[in-house]
């Protein structure tokens, strides 16, 4: 290359990166918004639908809601999805990010029977999209498995990788055409952990160390068979890409420590190399550091084998390099340390928890939202991404899903200065050399919020849950975002009114 080629591509280089000394988002850089279906679909039995976990936690435990609402209407986007697609095309958005629910297209999970009005459905969705050129991002798995697949034993039964293959073929063949992107699990920890070790999400069982670890082992042959099945039979004409998403916090050591900096590295490994380091490293396997302390502690415990399940070879082989992309769920930080530094918590034994060792907790001075579990640390997302392209050799990102909640109104200024500031935490990573490609804010409008029922809203819009129509204003937020899209830039003075101005629960 010439000198004077390589000088007139560092001025156009710099030319796309900044406007008036302000950093810029590339222009192939997607941006896009989240929902997924049992938070906003409601129609929970009709059009054939059939009963998933969820359905079933909320009807028969009505009490484990905070307010004891539940997901039967929530904002109705089975008959709104019009309305959604609207809004969507005001955030003038490059991608839409939802899940479909398996027990839409077959009722009990098993493919002897689908259901043709579930698969309408997300046709005249996904038709809709297209009309304003928006691409579905498509997740095959929200968390919303068929109750009668729970009944087999749900994902600690081996059965379920075969049966979600076949699923995942259902959707590849009927919308593979005009969807691009797939991911076929969202957030392996609510899947497994908060729902097998601990009760908090469905199916709410509270059984520790063991159907955890079988859980991640059949969700990720489960992953790694659907991306075998798309590769070699649809991929080659359809032309999509296919991943995982994965969640996950930023663990900040407590200190400099090397005890502390184990810890971080511990915490880490347990959670996102969990999933992660079988489909981005050369191993393809777990961590060893997992490897190593679930098959010595099963051992002092008296189990004849490592609680954690062993790959073969050929399963490793197929795990290896079975993403097309990353995709990475952030909220927010903790900070840790190890748990025998002072054995400050009494881990049950054997547990998860006591696997990892390590214990994490936020820093007070970080801002609040409407969700306990998260509060404002932008910084940790730039760790975050700076850990991941250091771990896996600079992997292609998504982010998926990064968004804050409130408790209602939509003059919503917390929200507008998480999002300016989690997005120049991306930028920051991007001029490092990080390889993010896309954002996806969650979400598109307040919804079903899991164990908070309707308390806790992540919307861009907000949803009246009081009117029938379940009419969507946009907040302050949606019109920022748009604003960002539009200029590809953030402008921290703008702050435009919401179309309606209703006040939160202080003011
Ligand atoms: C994502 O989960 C989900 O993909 C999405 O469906 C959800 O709406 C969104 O985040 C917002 O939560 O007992 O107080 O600690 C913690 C993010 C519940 C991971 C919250 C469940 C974080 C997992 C309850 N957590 N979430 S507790």
């Amino acid at each position: 290359m010439s000198f004077i080629r390589l000088i007139t591509l560092f001025c156009c280089y710099l030319a796309f990166a900044k406007v008036n000394g302000q950093r810029t988002f590339p222009p192939e850089f997607k941006f896009g918004v989240g929902t997924s279906a049992y938070q906003i679909e409601g129609a929970w039995n009709e059009g054939g639908k059939g009963e998933s976990i969820w359905d079933r936690l909320v009807h028969h435990f009505p009490e484990k809601i905070a307010d004891g609402t539940n997901g039967d209407i929530a904002c109705d986007s089975y008959h709104n999805y019009k309305r959604d697609v609207e809004m969507l095309a005001e955030l003038g958005v490059n991608m839409y990010r939802f899940s479909m629910a398996w027990t839409r297209i077959m009722p009990s999970g098993i493919s002897n029977e689908i259901n043709q009005a579930g698969i309408d459905y997300y046709n005249n969705l996904i038709d809709e999209l297209l009309k304003y050129n928006i691409e579905p991002m498509v997740t095959l798995y929200h968390w919303d498995l068929p109750q009668r697949l729970q009944e087999m034993g749900g994902w600690t039964n081996r059965e379920i990788v075969d049966h979600f293959r076949e699923y995942a073929r259902v959707a590849f063949e009927n919308f593979g055409d005009r969807v691009k992107w797939w991911t076929t699990f969202n957030e392996p920890y609510p899947i497994c952990v908060l729902s097998y070790e601990y009760d908090s999400m469905a199916p709410g069982y509270d059984f520790a160390g063991i159907p955890t670890y079988l859980c991640g082992h059949h969700l990720l042959l489960s992953h790694a068979e659907a991306v075998e099945l798309y590769r070699t039979q649809f991929q080659p004409t359809q032309n999509g890409i296919i991943g995982f998403t994965m969640d996950s916090s930023w663990n900040e050591p407590r200190s400099d420590s090397e005890d502390d900096k184990e810890a971080s590295e511990l915490a880490m490994q347990f959670a996102l190399g969990w999933y992660m380091h079988p489909m981005f490293s050369e191993s393809g396997n777990y961590p060893q550091a997992m490897i190593d302390r679930v098959g010595n502690l099963s051992m002092e415990q008296g189990f004849a084998q490592s609680r954690l399940p062993q790959f073969t070879d050929q399963e490793i082989e197929k795990l290896k390099g079975s993403a097309d992309f990353f995709g990475l769920n952030h909220y927010t930080t903790s900070i840790v340390y190890k748990n025998d530094a002072d054995n400050s918590v009494n881990f049950r034994v054997p547990s998860y928890d006591h696997d990892r060792n390590t214990v994490g907790y936020q820093d007070p001075d970080w801002p609040d939202s409407g969700s306990d579990w998260l509060k404002v640390n932008p910084q940790g997302l730039y760790r975050l991404l700076t850990w991941i392209r250091n771990e896996y050799n600079n992997p292609l990102v998504y982010i998926t899903e990064n968004g804050v909640s409130d408790r209602g109104g939509t003059k919503d200024i917390e929200r507008v200065s998480y999002y300016n500031s989690y997005l120049n935490a991306v930028l920051d990573a991007m001029d490092e050399g990080s390889d993010i490609r896309g954002y996806v804010a969650w979400s598109l409008m307040d919804n079903f919020e899991w164990r908070a029922g309707l308390t806790e809203r992540f919307g861009l819009y907000y949803v009246d849950y009081e009117d029938p129509s379940l009419t969507r204003i946009a907040k302050t937020s949606a019109k920022v975002y748009a604003n960002i899209i539009k200029t590809r830039m953030i402008d921290l003075d703008y702050l435009p009114e919401p179309d309606v101005l209703i006040p939160g629960p202080e003011e």
